[in-house]
């Protein structure tokens, strides 16, 4: 198709059928070399086999140079589960042409805590009339496709299309409702018309080559960014990812995130996880407690080393462990502890405890962040509950690094000694800590 030469174009591919297609390509490139540059990043941009929706779409900016004409290829390669390629559309504008999308956060853009659960409404306009947008941030997880928090979460309005997606009203408005990360960001929040008319946040990236624009992925004017900032107090609720988590009156955070065997990305991605391994999860189910009844579990030759990063550095912070399993025999051990690491996380480990099965138990100890504000606790053959930290002693209370009470402040000294397994916090039911002979070996 002839183009404009010089200048930035985007082209959005809306691929799929009612059949699944799968390896599929997009190409953009010239008569003399039609396949010079891709557009899908990879293999499985397209894709449709064996997923919930049947289309894509996909948008890239290219810049054709000199050239007044482009040429746009399909194409299935080898393997995969089809050997067809179909298309639906093309729409192939200048950069000046995909229309201005204006996002804004409901109450004012303002920097929020990064805590995996509060969720934060957004309104956008400037769409086209009762169009579908598909919102696409880098970290969080868009939950509700209308503006209204008081209606409940309304699910993504086009199942059929990869991605979340909302209509637009008759005025071009629309909204959503996204709950934050646990990373600390910042994001840009790209959102755009499955057309590709209009958009707002990153175009792109491409799959590169030489009509690639000059920036990839593409940043459209006016971007919308959301900062974050690393909550004082986590608290963690393990088990299978979209298990049931726990909550309580407690006036910092009364909601527990859920969080399963998941590996720690970064501080600006996730900020919590294990560290170079990922773990499996359980859940026993009722009559136990949220907390109690799942969590993650390693093998007594694997230990997990779960990191934590804390807004302060070189700062203690109360951290409470609750350890058991509601279904396993007696006699299996566990080894909690927090112990020196390759990254500077200082403690002492402590060993010997024992948990039977049907049972669990509680224990705090204090941490110091290191120079970076994390946080990084070894747990060895062992199964793990729920976590907590915070900035107090006391793991009844919430606060603030530094700053503990003086009726709840433990002397510094106390706050030091690395607890002993025979005193730990019994938990809320029938659990109870004994001393152990000695570590046994784990089986999980
Ligand atoms: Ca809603
Ligand atoms: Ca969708
Ligand atoms: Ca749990």
């Amino acid at each position: 198709m002839t183009v404009a030469p010089n200048q930035d174009i985007q082209v959005t591919a809306f691929m799929g059928d009612v059949f699944g297609r799968d390896h599929m390509n997009v190409y953009v490139g010239t008569p003399g070399n039609p396949t010079s540059t891709k557009l899908n990043p990879n293999l499985g941009t397209f894709d449709t086999t064996s997923q919930t929706y049947r289309f894509s779409s996909y948008s890239g900016v290219f810049n054709p140079g000199a050239n007044t004409t482009i040429v746009i290829t399909i194409e299935t390669t080898f393997g995969g589960a089809n050997s067809f390629w179909t298309i639906n559309g093309i729409d192939v504008r200048p950069i000046g042409l995909v229309a201005p999308l204006t996002l804004t956060k409901v109450g004012g853009n303002a920097t929020v805590a990064a805590d995996g659960l509060t969720i934060d409404y957004y309104t956008g306009v400037g769409a086209v009339p009762n169009s579908e947008v598909t919102i696409n941030p880098p970290l969080g997880t868009v939950v509700d496709a209308d503006g209204n928090p008081g209606n409940g979460l309304q699910p993504d309005a086009d199942p059929d299309v990869k991605g979340f997606q909302v209509f637009a009203d008759a005025s071009g408005n629309f909204g959503f409702g996204m709950r934050r990360p646990t990373g600390l960001g910042p994001i840009t929040i790209s959102a755009e018309d499955v057309t590709g008319a209009a958009g707002t946040g990153v175009v792109g990236p491409i799959g590169g080559g030489p009509l690639a624009a000059s920036t990839n992925p593409y940043v459209l004017p006016n971007p919308y960014s959301q900062a974050y900032t690393l909550p004082s107090v986590r608290r963690i609720d393990f088990g299978p990812a979209g298990g049931v988590t726990a909550s309580d009156n407690d006036p910092t955070n009364p909601l527990y995130l859920g969080f399963d065997g998941s590996s720690y990305a970064s501080t600006p991605v996730n900020g919590l996880g294990w560290v170079g391994a990922a773990f499996g999860t359980f859940d026993r189910g009722l009559p136990s407690s949220a907390v109690q009844r799942d969590g993650v579990f390693g093998a007594a030759t694997t230990p997990g080393d779960f990191e934590i990063d804390m807004p302060a550095a070189n700062t203690p912070y109360s951290v409470t462990v609750q350890i058991g399993d509601p279904a396993f025999q007696p006699g299996r051990a566990v080894r909690p502890g927090h112990q020196p690491r390759d990254r500077g996380v200082i403690g002492t480990p402590v060993t010997g405890l024992s948990v039977p099965g049907g049972q669990s138990a509680s224990l705090t100890f204090t941490a110091t962040s290191d120079a970076s504000g994390r946080l990084r606790i070894r747990f060895g053959a062992t199964t793990v509950n729920g976590q907590r930290v915070s900035g107090r002693p006391r793991p009844s209370r919430c606060g603030r690094p530094r700053r503990p009470s003086p009726s709840t402040a433990r002397p510094s000294s106390a706050r030091a000694r690395p607890p002993s397994p025979g005193r730990c916090r019994p938990t809320a039911r029938r659990a109870r800590c004994t001393r152990s002979p000695g570590p046994r070996r784990g089986r999980s």
